[in-house]
């Protein structure tokens, strides 16, 4: 058992060691020799407490005790004047080489964006953009979508109040460029739109959509085929083709779902076209006068074409990825491939 100059006398000899260390490296191994759990000077005293006769134990007991607080408080004071002297330090030592950056890639979703932008740019479309969270108007009523409309019902869409939503296709945008501009007008509006579509490998309930808008005099169903024919070429191949097959949307008419020739197999048949040798793209046809008379263009002096597809299906197909799923997974496993 110390005695209580023994004790004393190791008090100093901590506060000595202490008071020495010169850095952060040093003062931890004092606080390892001293209060260390395994065989720190003062660990060993503080274990002994228990083997001390009976009558003495507390007394002892409460020296040691007091001797680890002082010597713990002494450490951290240190500790923090040894902090305050590095920080006066430079935090960067501008002599280490640098760390090496990692850039990512393109995004095949931007890179396929980019792409068609590219190509009807070429066919004189300008590219527009507008905002995710739309009012019913811009939505639907512009589009000559009615209140009763399936498409309008809460649970086919994200409503976030009564009289807003993110947008389900980015016509939004061009019913907005149509109200500020008069014809002619020739755009491309890629972006964001929402459904709540149950997620698998064909459907998110978030995807990229592009759609095109051309209105001027004169302008006809031949000019549809012909751009979207001509955009073919350029995005799949001079040998790709196209096939109008009739339809209908609210937004146009005559409507048309428009396919290309398969992108894998070049119309031959294969199982990624399901052996037709036709891949359905999107939607298209020449706008409704409806749609006209709400952003108030007169129908009977201007007319225009319309078409729409999903970037994300269109990227699939041209790049083989069978599962949407991947596009969004922020995976750089797969992002590295492309
Ligand atoms: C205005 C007027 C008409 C754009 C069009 C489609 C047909 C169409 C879908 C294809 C697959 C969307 O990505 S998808 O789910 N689109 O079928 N879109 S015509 O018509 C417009 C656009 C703007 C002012």
């Amino acid at each position: 058992m110390a005695t209580p100059p023994e004790l004393k006398a190791l008090q100093d000899e901590a506060r000595g060691r202490i008071d020495a260390a010169a850095d952060a490296d040093t003062l931890e191994a004092v606080r390892i020799e001293w209060l260390g759990r395994k065989a720190g000077r003062l660990t060993a005293l503080l274990k002994s407490i228990k083997s001390v006769p009976a009558d003495q134990r507390a007394e002892f007991g409460q020296a040691v005790n007091a001797l680890k607080a002082l010597v713990t408080r002494h450490l951290a004071s240190r500790e923090a004047e040894l902090g305050a002297g590095t920080a006066a330090r430079p935090a960067v030592d501008v002599t280490m080489p640098g760390r090496r950056l990692r850039l990512g890639r393109m995004h095949p979703i931007t890179r396929a964006t980019r792409e068609m932008v590219e190509i009807f740019g070429r066919l004189g479309f300008a590219c527009v953009e507008g905002p995710e969270v739309e009012d019913e108007w811009h939505n639907f009523v512009g589009l000559n979508i009615p209140p009763a409309h399936p498409a309008r019902d809460p649970l086919d869409n994200y409503y976030l109040t009564d009289n807003a939503l993110l947008r389900t296709q980015t016509s939004t945008v061009q019913i907005r460029i149509m109200e500020n501009h008069p014809p002619p007008i020739r755009v491309v509006a890629p972006g964001r739109v929402y459904r709540p579509d149950t997620v698998d490998a064909g459907h998110a309930n978030m995807f990229h959509q592009l759609e095109g808008l051309w209105v001027e005099q004169g302008v006809t169903f031949a000019d549809l085929k012909s751009v979207l024919t001509t955009f073919a070429r350029a995005f799949i191949g001079p040998d790709a083709r196209t096939r109008f097959l009739p339809s209908y949307f609210p937004f146009t008419e005559p409507s048309a779902e428009f396919y290309f020739s398969c992108l894998l197999c070049g119309g031959s048949g294969c199982p990624a076209c399901k052996r037709t040798g036709w891949m359905e793209i999107g939607g298209c046809g020449m706008v409704d006068p409806n749609v006209f008379e709400a952003v108030g263009y007169d129908p009977e002096t201007v007319t225009g074409f319309a078409f729409g597809f999903g970037i994300d299906r269109a990227a699939m197909l041209k790049y083989g990825v069978k599962d949407i799923r991947l596009l969004f997974a922020n995976d750089v496993r797969f992002l590295r491939q492309f």
